[in-house]
């Protein structure tokens, strides 16, 4: 007697955060339940959205809700879309909401994925499609984001005011990221990891970064390696690109690094990312590299690209392996046909752009 599909329900939290996150997480949750409904039963997606973000701290003081971590905590996975408006200073939305979650639910490897996609060139102009294929590993607990230092503000106003900003490197912190990216580069067809530090200038943590590095390397005798400092790597980000596979550094570094990247792919709209808790005691995060764009926010013009490729990494994540991969072809098939949003010079809009990614997939 044929058996009728019991589907997997993956309990989802959506958080659009602000400005364009909220365009651009919507587009991605289409995508997503339009791969749920073509799944022939077999998975499904429960949503909840929570309207945390700038908006929630003008009425509450809060970026999200006092108990927002445990309410959290009981989901498979975290689609996250923006944090930052002009209406609160930066640093108070990034440490209430984005960095409140990394942290408190040790989201410890942060990847950001930076390819051509078909018909897309960035500055790289001659760039053959392949000269562009590499992982960014960003430390995403510790580091220059340890949140360690202070300001004398007794002194404000009188122009004597000191402040110091810590940044913490632990052995344990250093040795998890970089065997991450060692494990991840034997998944990749060139296997090679680039470490990256300042480790001339700053002599502790990055020291023992590249201590670290030295060591585990040893262990990974089948992976090609190299230790650059940051302002080398982001020249030959741009001169030799086609050099590079797995690239591993400190929390600032490969956030700035990056940026760098999705540039020179061709727009910071593009770029996904995954805030994973390897252990899997804690949800992990999955949401567009991009910002919140208060520039284009609300005009339907945002590029959704990147949030459906962190779509596509939570698929993943979610052991949706082969849903995850016909969603990175449809972008592809998508960009190829020359539907590209304003970011990448095209004329579409969001939802238009959405429409052709469901349209490849079915
Ligand atoms: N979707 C990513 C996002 O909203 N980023 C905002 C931001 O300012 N991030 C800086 C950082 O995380 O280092």
């Amino acid at each position: 007697m044929p058996t009728t599909p019991v589907p997997s329900v993956f309990r989802l939290a959506a958080i659009p955060g602000d400005g364009v996150g909220a365009e651009v997480v919507a587009a991605g949750r289409e995508v997503l339940d339009a791969l749920a409904a073509g799944s022939g039963g077999r998975f499904a997606f429960d949503w909840e959205e929570f309207d945390w973000g700038c908006d929630h701290h003008a009425r509450t003081g809060r970026m999200m809700a006092e108990d927002g971590l445990e309410r959290l905590r009981g989901f498979d996975a975290i689609y996250f879309g923006a944090v930052g408006w002009p209406t609160v200073p930066d640093h108070v939305s990034l440490w209430g909401l984005r960095l409140r979650i990394c942290q408190s639910f040790d989201q410890w490897a942060n990847v950001r994925p930076v390819h051509f996609l078909p018909g897309v060139r960035g500055p790289l102009r001659n760039a053959d499609e392949h000269d562009l294929d590499w992982v960014v590993v960003r430390e995403n607990s510790e580091g220059e984001y340890a949140g360690l230092g202070g300001r004398n503000l007794a002194a404000r106003g009188r122009g004597g005011e000191v402040a110091v900003q810590s940044a913490l490197f632990t052995e344990v912190g250093c040795e998890r990221i970089i065997r991450f990216a060692f494990d991840l580069a034997r998944t990749r067809t060139r296997r090679k990891v680039s470490s990256v530090t300042k480790s001339n200038a700053l002599q502790y943590g990055m020291v023992l970064w590249d201590d670290v590095f030295r060591r585990v390397a040893a262990d990974y005798p089948d992976v090609e390696t190299e230790s650059v400092l940051v302002d080398a790597m982001a020249a030959r980000f741009v001169l030799r690109p086609q050099d590079l596979s797995v690239v591993v550094a400190s929390n600032l570094n490969a956030d700035i690094l990056s940026d760098l990247g999705s540039a020179l792919a061709g727009s910071l709209g593009l770029a996904a990312s995954a805030n994973l808790n390897p252990e899997r005691r804690f949800p992990s995060m999955f949401e567009p590299v991009h910002g919140s764009a208060p520039d284009i926010a609300g005009r339907g013009l945002a590029n959704p690209i990147g949030a459906i490729g962190s779509a596509a990494l939570m698929l993943d994540h979610l052991g949706l392996p082969e849903e995850a991969a016909r969603l990175h072809q449809a972008i592809h098939t998508t960009t190829r046909a020359g539907i590209l949003p304003h970011d990448l010079g095209g004329t579409a809009t969001t939802r238009a752009t959405t429409q052709a990614v469901i349209t490849a997939l079915t």
